[in-house]
């Protein structure tokens, strides 16, 4: 088989770059190592930046996100039990944010890719990227026991913190920067109306709360968890007191609870590899960068990488040039730590650390009058929040 670009992954950032690539004439494979279904029953984002949104309607993915879409111009900051709103709107001249579930991009930009007519192959196991360091790199993998090969122009190593493509890069080659949080999210899902119409991020002596949602009907609340909790170990309604303690009190009186569909843990860690360019193989999304969900970044992150490779890539084919792709690992990663920084920040002002002591305490207390009184401060958190330009 030949293609032009082999897309290791069919999460959010291999699919959108798959699409954009489709749209612009530019042929590609999508390999994945898991099936369609195990993909869409992946529960992780919800918020997506002015900028993640226009990359989806140039992907022509973006009609349901349209029509289903929840536009929010704030947010709160609930902390002293008092809520703090953070006007993003105002404060950032014009910009607000989606909420809509990185589950539905992913089924929109699937049920897109399909009508096209492109290629995936799930359940493709051993999947390895090979010679990109010369001009004739293929990917290999396996399906019920015979291996496959697959020759490109360009590999976009899309396939996630685990994934094959990374680890492909000899270690002389690459250098990492690792951060491990204390502690964890407690996730869940639920058909249930959004206690509030906006997101709360809570700080509370028990620890970080977060109220999110999918819909009018749909809540996706979090609770700062240690790192040896179990998921049994939390029946509804563990979780939901648990909620309802760290909440202000209007909060937690108007919480309206429903069993749950989904629970998870997931750690936090923040998490950088550089370059992101190795030849002819380019690391995309979370297999370059993890950041923690605090800041919603690395959905969004994800999608400006794909921005910056499908304009590389455009720039080859269109005009023979290599100038975008040569500059692609320095303009995803100044913007990757921008948003490292952001989230780092973010879950640093927000949780409670376990070996936290009465002055670093009084610190997170002073950031927190701070930022919620001036305007200075406020606008430098709405700004990071609502994405900053690509
Ligand atoms: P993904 O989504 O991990 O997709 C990678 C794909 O590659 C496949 N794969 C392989 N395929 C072939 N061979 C291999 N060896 C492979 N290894 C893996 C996998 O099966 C998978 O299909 O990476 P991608 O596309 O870069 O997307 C990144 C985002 O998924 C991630 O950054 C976000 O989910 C992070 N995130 C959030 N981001 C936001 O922008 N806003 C948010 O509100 C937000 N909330 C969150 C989050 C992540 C969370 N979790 C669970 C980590 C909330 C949570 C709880
Ligand atoms: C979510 O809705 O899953 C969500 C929202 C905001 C975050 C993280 C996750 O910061």
């Amino acid at each position: 088989m030949r293609t032009q670009i082999a897309i290791i992954g069919s999460g959010p950032s291999g699919l959108l770059l798959g699409q954009l690539l489709t749209e612009a004439g530019i042929d590609n494979i999508i390999l994945d190592r898991v099936g369609k279904d195990y993909i869409l029953g992946r529960v992780r984002a919800g918020v997506l930046e002015e900028g993640t949104v226009r990359l989806l309607d140039e992907a022509r993915s973006a009609a349901r996100l349209h029509a289903e879409g929840l536009p929010h111009d704030g947010f709160s900051l609930a902390f002293d039990g008092r809520d703090h709103r953070i006007d993003l709107y105002g404060l950032t001249g014009g910009k607000r944010v989606m909420v809509y579930g990185q589950t539905e991009v992913t089924r929109d930009l699937m049920e897109r890719r399909e009508a096209s007519g492109a290629a995936t192959i799930y359940e493709a196991a051993n999947v390895t990227p090979h010679d990109f360091d010369g001009r004739s790199p293929f990917v290999s993998y396996e399906r019920d026991g015979v291996t496959y090969r697959i020759d490109c122009d360009f590999i976009a190593g899309c396939d996630g913190f685990h994934g094959a493509s990374r680890k492909a890069v000899p270690k002389k080659a690459i250098s990492t920067f690792e951060k491990i949080y204390p502690f964890g999210w407690l996730g869940l899902l639920a058909d249930v109306a959004p206690v509030n119409h906006e997101l709360i991020y809570a700080n509370h002596p028990r620890g970080f709360a977060l109220c999110s949602m999918r819909s009018a009907t749909r809540s996706r609340y979090y609770i700062q968890c240690s790192l040896d909790e179990k998921v049994e170990d939390w029946s509804d309604n563990r979780f939901w007191d648990e909620l309802r303690r760290r909440l202000p009190a209007h909060h937690a009186e108007a919480l309206k609870t429903a069993p749950s569909f989904e629970k998870s843990i997931a750690p936090l860690r923040s998490f950088v590899a550089e370059p992101m360019r190795f030849g002819r193989l380019f690391l995309v999304g979370d297999a370059a960068h993890i950041v923690p969900p605090t800041g919603a970044k690395g959905l969004n992150l994800a999608a400006s990488d794909v921005h910056y490779l499908f304009e590389g890539l455009g720039e080859f084919y269109g005009d023979r040039s290599r100038a975008g792709l040569e500059a692609y690992s320095q303009k995803a990663l100044a913007r990757t730590w921008k948003a490292v920084r952001f989230s780092w920040w973010m879950t640093t002002m927000m949780h409670r650390f376990p070996d936290t002591g009465d002055f670093d305490q009084k610190i997170q207390e002073a950031e927190l009058d701070y930022l919620t009184h001036s305007r200075a401060a406020s606008t430098a958190l709405a700004e990071n929040y609502v994405g900053l330009p690509f």
